[in-house]
């Protein structure tokens, strides 16, 4: 694939060039951002094909635009697929995002100025789910509820306590930084509860419900959204599940509500993703994906740190660096110096602002999929626990960074194909 770019480095030498230096970058550093994640070539040839140029407005059989009969089979392609992967009765695999993806929802059975109910964006939630300066916050009436202040896992007595008080239409599940298993069946009874909707955003953790590591919304859920990236290693995108009742509601929000035409070349690559997923290797996958964020906490509490919630069952942990005597911000940026990469991170009852923070978030999804697993993530532990523990040492993030660039060229990351890690 990328060997085929030579027509764009003769007609662009400038966006070539921005290209090539990601891919540099790519490869010589640890990407530990828990949201990232590399595709296979399978999934980046269809997402970079012909596809593009198709305009396939409607739905498979129900087109408004003629010359849609392959393309009618993609898209059918990665419904079925996406359907028996969670085992769901309805599938929309056209929105363009997860927050799209959620919009729809929301449209589908919301009204302006209903109330929602969703986890506190500082408390690891998600802008989408009624941040105030989203559309969700914006349009709705968010409410939001937190985590323990103790062990730092949902508070589910605030949940029901303000579900009892504010009569919420929708609940919404998910999170974009929580390290802990989430029981949708509690969100569930709670929802049924005060008759609310049950809205699931499983973005972060997709691949690891798809393969039965983490616990399913299916069965208990109204709606459920995703993205297709993260850990479910797809294109970038979302998809809608629900139950066969909310079929109709849904396509008519994604289209014609909320966008025009599908992107035809990323539902391709959404239904190679899907077809990955299916594979036993994918389950081998995220059993190592979790394995190493557990093999990282624990290194990380070895050597001093406190991690929110004490752990993690996820892909994710969320180190609290205030103690090392760094702010987030100033955590990211030696890690960055070192070649790695992480994201600054608000930890719950945050006392910095959301640019500055207390906290990293540190993922494996990524490293993983180069083949990465336990015995490298301690080594990567204590690369990492070294730039923190000297952030204004230029000299030695600089030799950490040759360091980590060798350690990286041990590992591939535009293979063939992928297998089981
Ligand atoms: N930006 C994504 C993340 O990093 O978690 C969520 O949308």
């Amino acid at each position: 694939m990328m060997d085929q770019m030579d027509d764009l480095a003769r007609i662009d030498p400038a966006i070539y060039a921005v290209i090539e230096r990601e891919r540099q970058r790519q490869l010589d550093k640890l990407e530990m951002i828990a949201s990232e994640n590399f595709v296979s070539n399978a999934v980046l040839q269809a997402q970079g094909s012909i596809l593009t140029h198709k305009y396939a407005e409607g739905y498979p059989g129900r087109r408004f635009y003629g010359g849609c009969e392959y393309v009618d089979t993609a898209e059918t392609l990665a419904l079925s697929r996406v359907k028996e992967l969670f085992g769901a009765a309805y599938a929309n695999v056209q929105p363009h995002s997860g927050t799209q993806a959620n919009m729809a929802v929301y449209f589908s059975v919301l009204k302006y100025g209903d109330t929602i109910l969703g986890m506190d964006l500082a408390h690891g939630g998600h802008l989408s789910h009624g941040a105030s300066v989203n559309f969700s916050g914006r349009l709705f009436k968010a409410v939001t509820y937190g985590v323990y202040r103790q062990t730092e896992e949902v508070n589910f007595d605030a949940v029901r306590e303000a579900a009892l008080k504010h009569r919420p239409k929708m609940i919404i599940a998910g999170a974009s930084a929580y390290p802990r298993t989430l029981d949708f069946s509690r969100f569930a009874d709670i929802a049924r509860e005060v008759e609310a909707y049950l809205m699931v955003d499983i973005a972060h953790i997709s691949g690891l419900i798809a393969v039965g590591l983490h616990p399913s919304p299916v069965p208990v859920a109204d709606f459920i959204t995703s993205t297709t990236h993260k850990t479910l290693r797809g294109p970038r995108g979302g998809l809608i599940l629900a139950q066969a009742k909310y079929g109709k509601a849904l396509d008519s929000q994604i289209f014609p509500g909320i966008q025009g035409g599908p992107l035809m070349h990323i539902i391709a690559a959404k239904a190679v993703s899907f077809q990955e997923a299916l594979a036993p290797s994918f389950k081998r996958y995220q059993a190592q994906i979790v394995a190493n964020a557990r093999t990282l906490a624990q290194e990380f509490l070895q050597h001093g740190y406190r991690l929110v919630a004490g752990g993690t069952d996820t892909h994710l942990i969320l180190v609290d660096v205030s103690a090392m005597g760094l702010t987030g911000r100033q955590a990211e940026e030696a890690l960055d110096r070192a070649g790695i990469t992480v994201n600054k991170n608000s930890i719950p009852f945050d006392q910095r602002p959301p640019t500055i923070t207390s906290g990293i978030r540190v993922g494996t999804p990524a490293l993983t999929t180069r083949g990465m697993k336990e015995k490298e993530m301690v080594i990567i532990a204590d690369f990492m626990h070294q730039a923190l523990t000297a952030p204004s040492d230029t000299d030695l993030l600089a030799k950490l960074q040759a360091q980590v660039k060798d350690f990286c060229s041990h590992y591939p990351l535009f293979a063939e194909e992928w297998s089981a890690a």
